[in-house]
């Protein structure tokens, strides 16, 4: 039964569109389309901007403020990502009786699509962007969407065969039923503590993703990326499993009571070299993978794996496998300057994801990190920043809390601004070193964004290098 949110039911009640960034303006505009009579509200626009929305969606009334009392007075609100459930005016109106849903349960309501569904702390955009270029060579009509930045709303006007939807915690605490062809958490580690009361109720969240899925792509050494039954993460409903370090590749699971199969995609010699591997049959050399780092190697094989209910031809696997080179702001060679490389990560803005950065060069780091930390526990940083840093030059908000934690291995500068911060970084590298912009750390603090900290970072790399 689908338990998401049909069109019917919208024509039938009130709603409030809560957020009106992205999102909150795509489901304004899907529900003006469907011509469902709705209200929005938002608490960070000013009056010029209520007109500029009461204009373009004329029926509707616009506020500036959130309230219980405004909240209780809907049967529906659809709440943006950014807007905590725990928001005491949702608190209070859940408990009133309102329903309280997101856009992406508005979307897996109408959609007739299949649907490939990507969560994890580290790597979604990379997987996502990565099942986008394979499926854009097949003859299937397909679309990616979702946290990576197209709202899900936006597709509802097209007609597509799949769509891969990158999905984050935020998206899925209201979520009641995926039923995705395949759906993996790629891994869990701390992020966003600042809104979970926990890493459990974090990790809870991601896991919803699997409600519903026909194909469960798991992590074989992440059990936080497992199903769950009663709240522990399980293996025994997994489909496939994706690692770097999987003793048994070529080997399948079967399960002795249900018959069930777990498919295993891990990494393997074969001719001399180190290959892809899917269950027993070798995809691709690892060698000719245009996108650098171990964990990409990861995330290859979890398209593999995701790919794998549409039984898409290997040849067009492969040849989405080697014509992938990766996003910008992740891992990515600015410049060489002097035999110094200089690498903007700036979307490594949680712990895991510096730690694989940095983990990642061969070569002696200097990282640029530091914004807002989200509570993070910076003392996670120590072993890598140990092993692989010479220097860190710290900026943000948070540089004090990530000098408390790691002051007493490495040495440590600090920066008022990005221009400071390459100007330190110059200073001490040397030919041979590599400089990584990889912050740790939310950006918001001192930019609009992480795009924005990334061009700000590689533009002054570039003024280095004039
Ligand atoms: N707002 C309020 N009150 C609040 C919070 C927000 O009124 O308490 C209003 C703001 O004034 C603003 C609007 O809500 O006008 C912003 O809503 P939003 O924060 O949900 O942002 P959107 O523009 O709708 O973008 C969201 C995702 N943002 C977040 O989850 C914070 C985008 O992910 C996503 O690309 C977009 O939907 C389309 O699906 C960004 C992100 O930072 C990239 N995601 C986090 C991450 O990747 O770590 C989860
Ligand atoms: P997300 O969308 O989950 O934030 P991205 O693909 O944008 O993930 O990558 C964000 C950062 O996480 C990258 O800059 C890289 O440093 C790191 N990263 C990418 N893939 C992985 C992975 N599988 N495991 C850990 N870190 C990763």
């Amino acid at each position: 039964m689908n338990k998401n949110i049909d069109t019917s039911y919208l024509n039938e009640c009130s709603i409030l569109v809560l957020g009106l960034g992205a999102t909150g303006l795509s489901v304004a505009r899907y529900l003006s389309r469907l011509g469902v009579a709705f209200e929005l509200a938002d608490e960070n626009i000013d009056e010029q901007r209520q007109a500029e929305l009461e204009q373009m969606f004329l029926a509707s009334v616009v506020h500036r403020q959130f309230s219980a009392g405004l909240f209780k007075g809907f049967d529906l609100i659809v709440a943006s990502p950014g807007i905590p459930q725990s928001h005491p005016d949702l608190v209070a109106a859940r408990t009133h009786g309102v329903q309280i849903v997101g856009d992406i349960d508005l979307f897996l309501g109408q959609i007739d699509s299949q649907v490939i569904a990507v969560t994890g702390s580290n790597g979604k955009s990379t997987v996502v962007a990565w099942l986008g270029e394979v499926l854009g060579q097949s003859d299937l009509r397909s679309a990616i969407a979702g946290n990576i930045g197209t709202p899900v709303l936006e597709l509802t006007d097209q007609d597509l065969d799949v769509v891969v939807l990158e999905l984050s915690s935020f998206q899925l605490e209201t979520l009641q039923q995926m039923d995705s062809l395949s759906s993996s958490v790629l891994n869990v580690s701390e992020d966003h503590l600042d809104r979970y009361a926990s890493f459990d109720d974090y990790a809870k969240a991601k896991r919803k993703i699997y409600q519903g899925t026909s194909f469960v792509v798991a992590n074989a050494n992440d059990s936080q990326t497992w199903p769950c039954t009663d709240d522990e993460p399980v293996s025994n409903d997994i489909d496939a499993l994706f690692s770097l370090s999987m003793s048994n590749v070529g080997d399948t699971d079967v399960d002795a009571g249900t018959g069930e199969s777990t498919f295993h995609y891990s990494v393997a010699m074969h001719d001399e070299q180190e290959w892809l591997f899917a269950g027993a049959e070798p995809v691709f050399p690892v060698a000719d993978l245009k996108v650098a780092g171990r964990h990409n190697v990861e995330n290859a094989l979890a398209v593999i794996a995701l790919l794998k209910p549409l039984e898409l031809p290997l040849s067009l696997i492969r040849q989405g496998l080697a014509s992938f080179t990766g996003l910008a702001h992740r891992t990515e060679l600015v410049s060489e300057i002097s035999g110094v490389r200089w690498y903007n990560d700036s979307k490594g803005t949680n712990v895991d994801a510096c730690a694989k950065a940095i983990s990642g060069m061969n070569a002696p780091v200097v990282l640029i990190a530091g914004g807002l930390g989200k509570d993070a526990d910076f003392t996670q940083l120590r072993t890598p920043v140990a092993n692989h840093c010479k220097a860190l030059v710290l900026i943000g908000r948070d540089a004090a809390v990530l000098e408390a934690a790691l002051a007493d291995i490495v040495r440590v500068y600090r920066a008022n601004s990005m221009r400071e911060a390459v100007t330190a970084a110059h200073k001490c590298a040397v030919s041979g070193d590599v400089v990584v912009l990889s912050p740790a750390c939310a950006s918001f603090d001192m930019f609009d964004s992480f795009e924005h900290r990334g061009n700000v970072f590689a533009d002054e790399v570039r003024r280095l290098a004039a």
